[in-house]
């Protein structure tokens, strides 16, 4: 993927080229259920019938086939889409590791029954972490790992007997184990005191239930399955795209690519080819220019037959046109240096955990553009497709990460697990692939890199990502010594997290210009690749002032910031790309003595949203960036005027 400056247009053309030939991904797509002339989309959101399998084994729910009727025994009222765990108050329920059961009666509309020419599928946008699927009792699908979406096809099933309710139950266990994405480990207890414990290696809870919305939506029979979409520059805009149709012996297809107008631009009748637009108007960042993420339209009509009958589908795709390209010492959008002035998240928030809320994430955008922060990494996990929606039209640029989060054990680096993060990555790039604002793939975040089997393991896992994706670079996260990483030498951007004065040499604030000078200059001196500073950062409880700072105070969670920002300002007219603040917001984690945690409180934001002192100092920060690094000339004066202008 590194490209240099000169080359860059051709070189880009190439493996726009090339991606169509990438590895195959999955046997079917996944694109984003939407409302169209031709598919309706019902939301089973709301309260279903929930239970957890506390029998000793956890396994009673099987032996006794729950799923065959309605659900009995203590059952509760569960919110979908949430994380159980915060909403009751029960601590056995909070801690709970198993199997909890979910179910749902569903009156399907009589005509999706009766018309048997309409598909009709049932869809989990993500269940925390390996589920399976009833209807009626029969067993339609399972899938492992969270975040990600899963469906499966049950209008044949439900016509076989149109007079029984469709009964939907899915059984959800959050057990992670050395192969699963997070790994983790099932630790039985000795004492017998408790019965076992599940052991994490990352920093955050271990939230589960449905996190995303449960649908069920139509198609008709023969359909549009998969769109894929590369976008590229060369005077115009180039959008090579590859439509998929399933179950159609014969048909004809027209793409018509749409502006915000709903003026036609550009079209086709192939499955696949390259549109042309003139005068583009370019999928920009937020704060890069002063109308960022343009977004076309791509409408794809399906008119096919089955050679019974005939059958017309459509599917509105939207649609950014950007390049991006890595040099080794910038990172490229539409050919102009973009620097990387941002959060981390989490999916994190009272009550609700990890589940799905439009309030919250609202929220949260209003709380980014206000920062004016230009993008997010989706640590440690891949967030809900509805968020990558958002930043595709709002121009926030997202490093998408997939849940290799805490594969620390020399075991997690065995043949199983790599298989499955490779089957993660085909899942994630597979749902994410046409998304704008998702410039970078990551593949995990502070592995124990160190290790010998990382070099296999890393050196495989991004080469099938970029098989995969040869259009972005790819990415892993590592707080390693650049002396024993044992994957940079395959990834297209460094990017380190480190935590000077905080996890060692803690109070030495003096210590931090001089630590991060040298992480720099060894890094690049060794790799000569762009650095994103992927994490830095301090807890502070808002509230709490001290001068000299000591930490968990306010004042040193600042000055952590500053000391931080003095030597970015350096190196980013060299080499640093990019700098991401640990933490957006506070956020739970499990309960331990180290710290004043409950909670870490890294967050500049708390977890219910509320600045801390750090917020300002970001804002002040993210707005002299944004205009000295952006292209929007803003005037000091103006900072503030863009900063309240409330964009919707
Ligand atoms: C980093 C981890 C992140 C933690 C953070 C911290 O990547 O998940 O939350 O440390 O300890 O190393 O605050």
């Amino acid at each position: 993927m590194e490209v240099r400056a000169a080359g860059l247009g051709m070189l880009r053309v190439v493996c726009l080229f090339a991606v169509f030939d990438a590895v195959c991904l999955l046997d079917s797509g996944m694109l984003f259920p939407r409302e169209s002339p031709s598919g309706e989309v019902k939301e089973l959101n709301g309260l279903w019938d929930f239970r957890a399998d506390d029998s000793t084994n956890r396994n009673q729910s099987f032996e006794r086939a729950r799923y065959k009727k309605r659900l009995i025994g203590p059952v509760i009222d569960m919110p979908v889409p949430a994380s159980y765990n915060g909403i009751t108050q029960d601590a056995a329920l909070r801690d709970f590791i198993g199997w909890v059961l979910y179910e749902r009666e569903v009156v399907v509309p009589a005509r999706w029954i009766s018309d048997e020419g309409t598909r009709v599928v049932l869809r989990v946008g993500s269940a925390h972490y390996f589920s399976i699927v009833w209807v009626n009792g029969v067993k339609v699908t399972q899938h492992a790992g969270g975040h990600l979406p899963f469906e499966v096809e049950i209008g044949s099933l439900i016509r076989k007997d149109p007079t029984m309710p469709c009964r939907i139950t899915i059984a959800v266990n959050n057990t992670l184990s050395l192969e699963t994405l997070p790994p983790g480990k099932i630790q039985y207890m000795e004492d017998r005191t408790k019965f076992f414990v599940q052991n994490i290696y990352f920093d955050f809870f271990n939230y589960a239930g449905i996190h995303c919305p449960v649908l069920l939506y139509t198609t008709p029979k023969a359909y549009v399955d998969d769109i894929s979409v590369v976008t590229d520059l060369d005077k115009t805009g180039l959008v090579k795209y590859k439509v998929s149709v399933q179950s159609a012996a014969k048909g004809t297809i027209r793409v018509t690519l749409k502006d915000k107008d709903g003026r036609s631009v550009a079209s086709s009748s192939k499955p696949s080819g390259v549109l042309k637009v003139e005068d583009v108007n370019l999928w920009w960042p937020y704060l890069m220019h002063e109308n960022p993420g343009y977004l076309y339209s791509m409408e794809v009509h399906l008119m096919a037959t089955d050679g019974r009958s005939t059958y017309e589908d459509m599917y509105t795709l939207p649609v950014g046109i950007r390049s991006v390209a890595v040099t080794s010492t910038q990172f490229l959008i539409n050919d102009k240096p973009f620097y990387f002035h941002g959060v981390n998240k989490h999916e994190d928030s009272d009550i609700r955990g990890k589940g799905f809320d439009w309030s919250l994430i609202v929220k949260d955008f209003n709380l980014l553009k206000w920062m004016g922060a230009n993008s997010f990494r989706t640590s440690h996990y891949p967030y809900a497709e509805e968020i990558l929606q958002m930043c595709d039209r709002h121009g926030i640029v997202v490093i998408d990460e997939c849940p290799g989060v805490g594969i620390k054990d020399i075991r997690s680096f065995g043949n199983a697990s790599l298989a499955h993060h490779l089957d993660v990555m085909d899942e994630l790039v597979r749902r994410d692939k046409n998304h704008p604002s998702v410039v970078m793939w990551s593949v995990a975040n502070e592995p124990a890199s160190e290790m010998p089997p990382a070099e296999f393991y890393f050196e495989t896992l991004i080469k099938h990502t970029k098989d995969l994706d040869p259009t972005r670079p790819v990415t892993y996260i590592t707080d390693s010594n650049y002396a024993r990483d044992k994957g940079a030498p395959f990834v297209d951007v460094i990017c380190v997290n480190s935590y000077f004065s905080w996890y060692h040499d803690s109070g030495h604030l003096e210590l931090i210009p001089l630590q991060l000078n040298n992480q720099f200059e060894n890094w690049y001196g060794k790799y000569k690749k762009p650095i994103i500073q992927s994490e830095y950062g301090a807890d502070a409880v808002p509230g709490l002032h001290s001068d000299p700072p000591v930490m968990f105070i306010e004042e040193y969670q600042n000055i952590v910031l500053q000391s931080y920002h003095s030597v970015f300002d350096q190196k980013k007219k060299q080499y640093v790309i990019g700098e991401l603040i640990w933490n957006f917001a506070d956020f739970m984690t499990v309960q331990g003595i180290k710290t004043i945690k409950t909670g870490n409180k890294k967050g500049v934001f708390t977890r219910q949203r509320q600045p801390k002192r750090a917020a300002f100092i970001l804002k002040e920060r993210y707005w002299r960036l944004a205009n000295e690094t952006g292209r929007l000339g803003l005037p000091p004066s103006n900072h503030q005027c863009h900063a309240v202008k409330n964009p919707w």
